[in-house]
């Protein structure tokens, strides 16, 4: 097994918690101001999470939810927009605060820079989206700390395909077995697991419950030093939150 040289970050749910106060209200207020009378309550947005990708979310809404919309002429462009104006609300709502890191996720994040281990980033979301995040919390600079940053339509095929971590693994120049990916969903896990990868998982609200069989550990979060993360999965020896030496031990394991 060779040294691990990379750790791949989602963002949505393993970052931070974007989609509650983030992504789904962004997409309320696309909605209203587009004059459409619909309102994903937080329930709905759980069950719309398992397609991912916001275009996609909205296409699978209209199929399922709104079988008598009047047909659209252009349903292609008309969801393009929809999801454009959402988009530029998430970002909005981002850069105005109030959606903090994750637990952990900051530490481990500048350890992995302080010992040159290397960043990089494979999300579904929207390329602004991820930039808004980053810049809000970690600062202007923190775009170039990742060295890959893989989101949104770069690759044809979202998660739970596996295309978006090849995409990264390739622009690293790096091998799956010198890698461990961190995902809080199913979708996430089986797209990193597709390309090979050894998986940490950071359940939250949405995915707290669904199936991680072959994640390396699953966590309730990364913790922090006085505040122990909780083992869902999995075996973390003593520790009590994921550092370098942690993910390191993950990696070696068979
Ligand atoms: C995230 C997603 C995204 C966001 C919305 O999944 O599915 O679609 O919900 O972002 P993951 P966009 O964390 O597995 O990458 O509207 O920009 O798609
Ligand atoms: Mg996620």
């Amino acid at each position: 097994m060779s040294e691990l040289q990379a750790i791949i970050f989602d963002v949505d749910g393993t970052l931070a918690d974007t989609e509650r106060d983030g992504h789904l209200p962004a997409f309320n207020q696309a909605f209203a101001e587009a004059g459409l009378d619909w309102t994903w309550s937080a329930e709905l947005y759980g069950e719309l999470l398992a397609v991912t990708g916001g275009s996609e979310r909205i296409k699978h809404f209209i199929s399922t939810h709104q079988p008598a919309m009047p047909a659209v002429a252009d349903l292609d462009g008309f969801v393009r927009h929809l999801h454009q104006q959402k988009t530029r609300h998430y970002v909005q709502r981002v850069a105005a605060g109030g959606i903090p890191l994750r637990p952990g996720v900051a530490r481990l994040i500048a350890q992995c820079r302080a010992q040159d281990v290397r960043l990089a980033i494979a999300t579904t979301t929207s390329l602004p989206n991820v930039e808004a995040l980053l810049v809000k919390t970690l600062g202007a600079d923190s775009m170039d700390w990742f060295e890959v940053i893989g989101a949104g339509d770069v690759v044809p095929a979202k998660k739970p395909a596996a295309d978006i971590y090849h995409y990264v693994l390739q622009q690293l120049g790096l091998t799956a077995a010198a890698c461990i990916a961190v995902e809080d969903s199913r979708n996430g896990l089986l797209s990193a697991k597709g390309a090979g990868l050894k998986t940490l998982i950071t359940v939250d609200d949405y995915t707290r419950g669904q199936d991680f069989t072959g994640a390396a550990l699953v966590l309730d979060q990364l913790g922090e030093p006085g505040r122990p993360f909780k083992v869902l999965a999995g075996d973390a020896g003593n520790a009590g939150y994921v550092d370098l030496a942690l993910l390191r031990n993950l990696h070696g394991r068979r």
